[in-house]
């Protein structure tokens, strides 16, 4: 062993030596001058982007970036060995160009967006308008013409060199050793940094929505690159099956009517109103009517939960798209897609949904979320979703005395939106507002700013002697679950805070509010159980022979995952509690009742029509109904009832599901709803219009 080692040195040492001696080096930077400072001049450039945009101590330090940015150029540079003489030096400058246009459009970019440049939305004409506006806005400014600096020094360079007319004239063998020898090097760079990686930061690159946080771990070379894949692909694949998506959608719809086709007690009961729907960040089921020592986790909640109409058994359909994908299933009742996310793959086809149907009734349609507006792709999106105007962080005053987590506080965030929402209502007749909080976001560790409350469990214990003690045991005190429910404590405070404030401004009369969680909070299956079985005696699990023990599964945790469902009015005309089993995608027809609007296309059914035959499809192709929960991954099933099941139950539901799913995603890649696709065109024709 020892020998090896000292072999191995020899081996390093003398390859010092000879590099030394041989002056590989110099010769190398001699030989490979241009390729030099193009590489260098395009990494100077990215990192200055880096630093202007986000000027963060994590991002001057930042290593990793630097690395993807040498792979990116040095692969891409490469190539140049293959063309002679001045044709090499003219691919570098071309190259240079490139990169040095990507870095100055993005930081005019930034300047107006706070975030970085999509192909995607070039492709959208009145992005065209924006981002032009927005770049000669920009343009002027010292900081979006910093990148030009390296590049006239690249052309300067390139030009003394081709004064002296050094363009080196290699043999084809010796071009193509290059060429091998500079990829092989980028790619062994690129491994490196793809060994680096965190698995979040592999699924953030491929989700790239999250377009800051791309940049900062990838470099804006990689991002950009990954951008247009992401952004064309989608487009690619909808060029291929569209007779058969269209068939198939046709068929799927084929016996449904144009309007709705019946009326039930509460057809009509909100018709008219204002709305405003709050979107509760991970607010899930676990914590409504739950108490620590007498004290209630969300004492608002269950006040809006007596006093309105309550939905017991309602379940969020979310795949990786998460909010973005409630927010989608939600406005429209159809379901997340199968591949990326309708919001950032597919946010500009043509979507029926809940406030474009409201805009034809006269109301006027916004939303609001206090982070940045390129988050989810939001800003394009809820255009494409038909809501008139997006208040964006942009739009809320936020500073570090009212950041909770991701950002503006949900307090602040509340008590501002409701003077947006004085004005709102003094301009405009109807509205229907769509709220988006966001302090109870995973991972709930800004457990100092949440307020006091205790996740303990009191009781009182016997001890040997026979004396009885009381005692706090730290319960959930400590762990994800117990800072998730202080968190949901605070949210439930905020949302308090905002029906005074809503109602001192006169802003609740003849006003419906819907509130729900966005999806569960993803907290680990094991603080269920603890939650579920803890002995504060011992601070520890029950053991399994406990009477008291609950034996939790999986198909618990499932079904635990669960979000609340509120309609509430202030004065009470619709109330009660609803436990039919619903989920997401049935909002939309199920509000669409009371209000007065109906969509054909609607995926989900109004849950006062289907009642207890109401099935619920997730993504991955599980589904719930009042009997069962079946996991189509496994193909096993927990049976919800003491009813026996008929045999074609599970094979019936599996292939709704499919079918669903399906239609669904083919509806969204293909635009299928755009009324100028072929598809309207052939349905005309057969309608013979
Ligand atoms: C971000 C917020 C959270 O703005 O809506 O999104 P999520 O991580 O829940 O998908
Ligand atoms: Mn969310």
């Amino acid at each position: 062993m020892k020998k090896k080692l000292s072999n191995f040195k020899d081996k390093i040492i003398n390859n010092i030596k000879r590099i030394k001696k041989e002056k590989i080096i110099s010769s190398y930077v001699k030989d490979n001058k241009l390729f030099l400072v193009y590489v260098l001049i395009c990494v100077i450039n990215s990192t200055l982007l880096r630093i202007f945009t986000m000027p963060t101590m994590e991002n001057y330090l930042s290593f990793k970036p630097i690395v993807a940015d040498i792979a990116v150029v040095t692969i891409i540079g490469s190539f140049s060995y293959l063309f002679k003489g001045k044709k090499r030096y003219v691919y570098l400058l071309v190259w240079a160009i490139i990169f040095t246009a990507i870095c100055t459009i993005n930081s005019a970019y930034y300047t107006f967006y706070t975030s970085f440049a999509s192909v995607s939305m070039l492709s959208l004409t009145q992005y065209i308008g924006e981002v032009g506006d927005a770049v000669v806005e920009n343009v002027l400014q010292i900081k979006d013409l910093v990148y030009i600096f390296p590049l006239i020094f690249f052309i300067y360079y390139y030009h003394r060199l081709s004064k002296k007319d050094q363009y080196k004239i290699y043999t084809k063998e010796k071009r193509f050793k290059k060429f091998k020898n500079t990829i092989i090097a980028g790619g062994i760079i690129l491994l490196l940094f793809v060994l680096s990686l965190s698995s979040l930061e592999i699924s953030r690159f491929v989700k790239q929505w999250n377009r800051e946080y791309i940049v900062m771990r990838f470099g804006i070379y990689m991002y950009q690159g990954n951008d247009i894949v992401a952004s064309i692909g989608p487009q690619i694949s909808a060029m291929f099956g569209y007779d058969d998506a269209k068939k198939e959608f046709n068929e799927y719809y084929g016996d449904r009517t144009d309007e709705q086709n019946y009326t039930n007690e509460y057809t009509n009961v909100l018709e008219g109103r204002n709305v405003i729907v709050i979107h509760a960040e991970s607010l899930q089921g676990i914590a409504i009517n739950r108490t620590f020592n007498g004290v209630e986790v969300t004492p608002n909640l269950n006040k809006l939960i007596n006093e309105g109409l309550y939905f017991s058994n309602f379940y969020s359909q979310v795949s990786v798209g998460t909010s973005s994908d409630t927010e989608l299933t939600y406005n429209t009742s159809l379901m997340p897609t199968q591949n990326g996310t309708a919001f950032v793959s597919y946010f500009d086809r043509t979507y029926i949904s809940t406030p474009s149907l409201l805009k034809d009734k006269g109301y006027y349609t916004f939303s609001m979320h206090a982070n940045n507006g390129d988050f989810w792709n939001r800003r394009a999106m809820h255009e494409s979703l038909g809501y008139d105007k997006f208040y964006s962080k942009e739009t809320y005053e936020v500073d570090n005395e009212n950041i909770i987590g991701l950002g503006l506080s949900d307090k602040s965030f509340f008590a501002q939106s409701v003077e947006k929402l004085k004005k709102i209502s003094e301009e405009h007749d109807k509205y229907y507002g769509y709220i988006i909080t966001l302090t109870n976001h995973t991972p709930f560790s800004d457990t100092d700013k949440y307020g006091e409350f205790a996740v303990t469990m009191k009781t009182t214990i016997t001890n040997e002697d026979g004396t009885t003690e009381e005692i706090e045991a730290p319960y959930l005190e400590g762990t994800k679950l117990g800072n998730y429910f202080k968190s949901v404590h605070y949210a439930d405070e905020a949302l308090g805070e905002f029906f005074n404030e809503m109602e001192e401004a006169g802003l609740l009369d003849n006003t419906a509010v819907i509130i729900f969680g966005d999806h569960d909070a993803r907290l680990p299956r094991s603080e269920f159980n603890l939650m579920y079985n803890y002995d504060p005696a011992t601070d520890d699990l029950k053991t399994e022979d406990d009477p008291t023990y609950v034996d939790y599964d999986s198909f618990d945790y499932e079904l635990d995952r669960k979000v609340p469902l509120i309609i509430w009015t202030k004065d009470g005309v619709v109330s009660g509690q609803v436990d039919y089993t619903m989920g997401m995608y049935d909002v939309m027809p199920t509000i669409g009742n009371m209000l007065g609007f109906y969509n054909k296309y609607a995926l989900g059914h109004d849950i006062f029509e289907t009642k207890d035959d109401n099935i619920v499809v997730f993504p991955n192709g599980n589904w719930v109904t009042n009997l069962m929960y079946y996991n189509s991954q496994k193909g096993e099933y927990k049976l919800l009832k003491d009813e026996i099941i008929d045999e074609n139950y599970i094979t019936e539901n599996n292939e709704y599901a499919e079918k669903l799913l399906d239609v669904s995603n083919k509806a969204i890649v293909f635009d299928l709803f755009n009324p100028n696709s072929e598809e309207e065109t052939v349905s005309k024709e057969s309608r013979g219009e």
